[in-house]
């Protein structure tokens, strides 16, 4: 499907899906600031100082946006929840239904048995900035695809993340390519809690926003679910120079 001309984003849209009934983008900012106990309601003259800050990082970027991580290899730390959720080896599960004929929940365990792919490449935020050169490697998410056996009427995945918040979507066909992992390794480590850990969708081929952290569940659906971003008008089809606006020379 080409859905390449929606807007981009803005930070601050109330969160049309989990109707918190606080803006995302400030309740974010805030506790990535540390700031999150002045809450709403503020006098006027904070508020402007507030709203300052606010947007001044979000123009840096409005999908999340905070500073570097600490070794972090110029990193942005990115989440649409307020904290870092963690999963271990006893605890983590990722679970793989909906339309398939084998549902299975896999334990970390499980994952690291199966044959691992690794892929070099940038990663590239939408908002501009890019990582050179990062390793990823885990499955292949076409490998748990086939596991799990993909009925007829399956043609798109709905990604969930153990932060209860972020969503992400692919395509069946999109899902099915090589460079689409299942990642428990970034630059050859495991992933951290920081980055999604202990296991994260990496979306080689797209922005990466497509890549969901925290990753617990993968559900073969009929059609595609637009992810979490894509409400706020990010495309689905996240092609790196081929989408959100962009006709880029993607190698460049
Ligand atoms: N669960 C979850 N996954 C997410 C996000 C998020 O907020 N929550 N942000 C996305 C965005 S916009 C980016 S740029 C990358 C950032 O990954 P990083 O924090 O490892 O740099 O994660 C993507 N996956
Ligand atoms: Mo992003």
């Amino acid at each position: 499907m080409d859905t390449s001309t929606r807007a981009v984003p803005t930070a601050g849209e109330p969160d049309p899906e989990h109707g918190r009934g606080t803006p995302v983008g400030r309740r974010v900012v805030l506790g990535m600031l540390g700031l999150g106990a002045l809450g709403v309601g503020v006098g006027g003259a904070v508020q402007g100082t507030l709203d300052n800050v606010l947007a001044s990082v979000s123009a840096k970027d409005p999908t999340g946006v905070t500073g570097l991580l600490p070794g972090g290899g110029g990193f942005r730390f990115y989440s649409v929840s307020d904290s870092i959720p963690h999963r271990g080896e006893s605890d983590y599960r990722l679970r793989i239904d909906g339309l398939v004929d084998r549902p299975f929940s896999y334990r970390l365990s499980d994952l690291r048995a199966l044959p691992q792919t690794r892929l070099v490449r940038d990663v590239q935020c939408v908002t501009g900035w890019r990582v050179p050169h990062t390793a990823f490697s885990g499955v292949r998410l076409s490998a748990l695809l086939d596991a799990a056996g993909v009925r007829a009427q399956g043609t798109a995945i709905r990604f969930s993340c153990f932060d209860g918040v972020y969503t992400e979507s692919l395509t069946l066909d999109q899902a099915r390519r090589p460079d689409m992992l299942v990642a428990l390794t970034m630059n050859d480590k495991p992933v951290t809690a920081a980055h999604g850990g202990p296991v994260r969708l990496y979306a080689a081929p797209m922005y990466f926003y497509k890549s969901a952290k925290w990753l617990s569940g993968i559900t073969v659906t009929k059609d595609v679910q637009p992810g979490y971003w894509e409400h706020y008008g990010y495309d689905v089809d996240g092609w790196v120079g081929r989408s959100n606006g962009r006709h880029d020379d993607p190698t460049s």
